[in-house]
């Protein structure tokens, strides 16, 4: 039976809502539950689920929340039509002959027990891999992670897909990757958007900016593409890509010359300032701009916005950073925030990511990683050569969160490596492109069908213990159950003692939260909180470092060589995060015939004699792409644009997209794609 027809069988009917009933007509039937988006975003936005008895009336961003100020997204929105999609898994399916049945869970539970257990009889627990991501913020949802170490240890991935290098950048400076409260952020007078979308990525913070800018602040956008953010900034320098450490040390060379560093902070704080100095002395200025692709003058006038017009902040993004040389290049922009002293003040800092809450869950409850024997890691974004690589020893895949197979460099070595796996697990929502590659398909449960606690912004330290709204469709079951399952299949007696509740399982890993909060889990349910004293990271100018100091990057460091020039790929290829979709997860209906998009300026349309509309293929060394060319003059010259998400359907970008890893936290270096248009 083909997969399409067969899933039809299990389809959930679709459940309607009106929105346009007044709310004054609801009796005591009504109830508004407080719940949260679960999405890998950075906003985590609090949501009010309006109910009539069963019936969901509304779902909207709650007004009382300080960052969502009553207002979600398309894809927030869409999470409700998510759960009711007609497509939605609601049985477990099984491969039988490449075709996909239901299977009870109960045979589900007992072939798939069997399996790793034989498995692990055979080959050892590390011929399985446990490969997650972070599509869903719940913490419950990390439940994989203490099965497989309680089971004695996957191969697991290690570095990231995300955030890695800028990540392992700001513990080498910080100790910790830190950011500030986004109402501090409109105390600043230079507001520095350096390689983030917020218009696209980060909806929640333009309030900010439009609020900062009205009150004089001036906002400042670095970034190869001029962006929707771009279009409303007051100044926008067009960097080439990769280039960021360059403009960085020249900024850090003006400053020097022109004294315009902070001595206190360099003098009482800062670690390794003389070596830094040095390195930048004896750089050429003009080489340093000429690789920046910037202006002179646009070079002095930004360090003069940046150094002269204090506080001044900065804030990052992660496009910027999935570069080779992405790690070093955001510790040159760390540096710049040491030396002119706007580290620890209302208004200044480094802003990358916020991982205040991390720091009051439990990692080793979470992790369960006492109990594993033997884990085994490889670089997560050289997944497919591990597993080509080591053929005989990897016997078997679970996938949880995640649609590697799309979302992985190198789409092509990726389908052959998840393919060479002869046992293959995936717990997700829908029949992604990687569940379809897989033996088994598991049906989960999402936001709205569960409880749990939502701590997952990269951005704020707002958190939500989210209430079940519904209850899941089919035979749907909530991770926590699967794994408890077949942990009880399995007689892992440890896991069983110490993971068999959820409640237990929030009480446990939320200890050192709840005796900061003096509270107990009960009094959080339902609501939504700040973590108290994270307004302004480091202001007591203790690092988290070795020494205790902000460590100033090594200028030892070698800076490889960019925009190396290559004829037969003369073109970058950046493949950004789509507006409309979270990753791959918003692209399923997507048309089957409709071609990726990709922008170029005029410049670069007339440099290839191509016209608006055209269809065309685009080779990297990896493979070959049709796709649609498009105009947009906001991108720079000899660069390509395109949104990264697509199923297999539309072919999709990380068919072009090279492996390799970053300088630092083995980042994967997607926009290091280098192409060409062929007609
Ligand atoms: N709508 C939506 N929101 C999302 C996501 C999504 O898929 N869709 N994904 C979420 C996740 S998981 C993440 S990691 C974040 C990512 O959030 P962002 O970091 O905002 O997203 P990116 O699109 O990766 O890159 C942001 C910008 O970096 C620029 N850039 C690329 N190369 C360079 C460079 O060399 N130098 C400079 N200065 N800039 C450069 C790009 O042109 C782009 O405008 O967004 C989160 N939010
Ligand atoms: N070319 C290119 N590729 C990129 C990037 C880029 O910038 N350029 N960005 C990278 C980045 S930043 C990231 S974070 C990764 C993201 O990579 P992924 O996290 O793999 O991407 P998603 O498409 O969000 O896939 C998540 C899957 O998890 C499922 N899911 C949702 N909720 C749950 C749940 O509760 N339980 C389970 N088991 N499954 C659930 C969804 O249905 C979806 O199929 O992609 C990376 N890929
Ligand atoms: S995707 Fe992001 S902006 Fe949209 S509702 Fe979810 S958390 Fe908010
Ligand atoms: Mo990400």
């Amino acid at each position: 039976m083909p997969v399409a027809s067969n899933i039809a069988l299990f389809i959930r009917p679709l459940k309607l809502y009106n929105s346009f009933i007044d709310l004054s007509w609801g009796g005591d039937t009504m109830k508004t539950i407080q719940t949260a988006c679960p999405l890998d975003c950075f906003d985590v936005c609090s949501i009010k689920v309006t109910l009539d008895d069963d019936k969901i009336l509304h779902v909207k961003g709650d007004e009382k929340d300080p960052i969502t100020k009553g207002f979600i997204c398309k894809k927030g929105l869409q999470l409700l039509e998510r759960i009711n999609h007609p497509q939605r898994l609601t049985t477990p399916m099984k491969k039988v002959r490449g075709e996909w049945v239901p299977i009870s869970w109960e045979n589900t539970i007992k072939e798939i027990g069997d399996k790793l257990l034989e498995i692990k009889h055979n080959y050892g627990s590390t011929a399985v891999i446990h490969y997650s991501e972070d599509a869903h913020g719940g913490l419950l949802k990390n439940i994989d992670t203490a099965f497989f170490n309680a089971y004695g240890g996957a191969t697991v991935p290690k570095g990231s897909l995300c955030w890695g290098a800028g990540i392992e950048a700001q513990t080498m400076d910080f100790g910790n990757a830190l950011g500030h409260d986004p109402y501090d952020h409109l105390h600043a007078k230079t507001l520095i958007i350096w390689g983030r979308n917020p218009s696209f990525t980060n909806a929640h913070l333009v309030p900010f900016l439009k609020e900062a800018q009205k009150k004089g602040t001036k906002i400042i956008v670095i970034d190869p593409v001029k962006t929707a953010t771009a279009s409303f900034a007051d100044y926008y320098y067009q960097v080439k890509p990769e280039a960021d450490g360059y403009l960085a040390m020249a900024m850090g060379k003006i400053i020097l010359e022109e004294k315009a560093y902070d001595e206190i902070f360099i003098k009482n704080y800062c670690n390794g300032f003389d070596e830094y100095k040095q390195y930048l002395n004896g750089l050429e200025l003009q080489a340093l701009i000429e690789a920046t692709g910037l202006a002179k003058k646009e070079v002095y006038e930004l360090t003069s916005l940046y150094a002269d017009n204090k506080p001044s902040c900065i804030i990052l993004g992660y496009g910027l950073q999935r570069y080779r040389n992405g790690g070093n290049n955001i510790r040159l922009i760390d540096a710049l925030g040491a030396v002119t002293g706007n580290i620890g003040i209302s208004g200044g800092g480094v802003n990358y990511a916020n991982k205040y809450i991390a720091g009051y869950i439990d990692a080793d409850y979470v992790s369960n990683d006492h109990s594993a024997s033997a884990s085994v890691s490889f670089k997560r974004p050289l997944f497919a050569d591990y597993v080509l690589g080591n053929k005989e020893q990897i016997r078997g895949i679970f996938v949880t969160k995640s649609n590697l197979v799309v979302q992985m460099p190198n789409t092509q070595k990726t389908i052959k490596a998840f393919s060479s796996i002869p046992f293959k697990v995936v717990i997700d929502h829908f029949m992604t492109d990687t569940a379809a590659l897989a033996d088994y398909v598991l049906p989960c449960t999402g936001i709205y069908e569960e409880e749990d606690f939502i701590f997952s912004s990269m951005w704020h330290s707002h958190f939500s213990y989210t209430e079940k709204v519904l209850d899941a469709p089919g035979s749907v079951k909530h991770e926590f159950e699967i794994f408890n399952r077949l942990a009880h299949y399995m007689k892992m007696k440890d896991f069983l003692e110490n993971y068999n509740n959820p409640k237990l399982y929030l009480g446990r890993s939320l200890k050192p939260l709840l005796e900061k909060l003096g509270c107990s889990l009960e009094e959080l349910k339902g609501k939504r909180m700040k973590l108290e004293g994270s307004d302004i990271p480091w202001q007591d100018k203790k690092f988290a470092t070795a020494s205790g100091k902000f460590q100033l990057i090594n200028p030892a460091i070698e800076v490889i060589e960019i925009n190396k020039k290559d004829s037969d790929f003369p073109l970058s290829f950046l493949t950004l995060h789509p507006k409309s979709s979270l990753h791959s997860q918003h692209y399923m209906d997507t048309a089957n015939d409709r071609l990726p998009e990709v922008f170029c300026n005029h410049k670069t349309m007339q440099h290839w004699n191509l016209v608006e509309g055209d269809d065309v293929s685009l080779v990297s060394a990896n493979g070959k792409l049709k796709v649609k060319m498009l105009l947009d003059d906001g991108v720079g010259d000899d660069i390509l644009v395109s949104y990264e998400g697509w199923w297999l359907k539309n072919q999709g970008v990380n068919n072009l997209t090279p492996e390799g890893i970053s300088d630092l936290g083995d980042q994967a270096i997607y926009n290091n794609c280098r192409c060409r248009v062929e007609k």
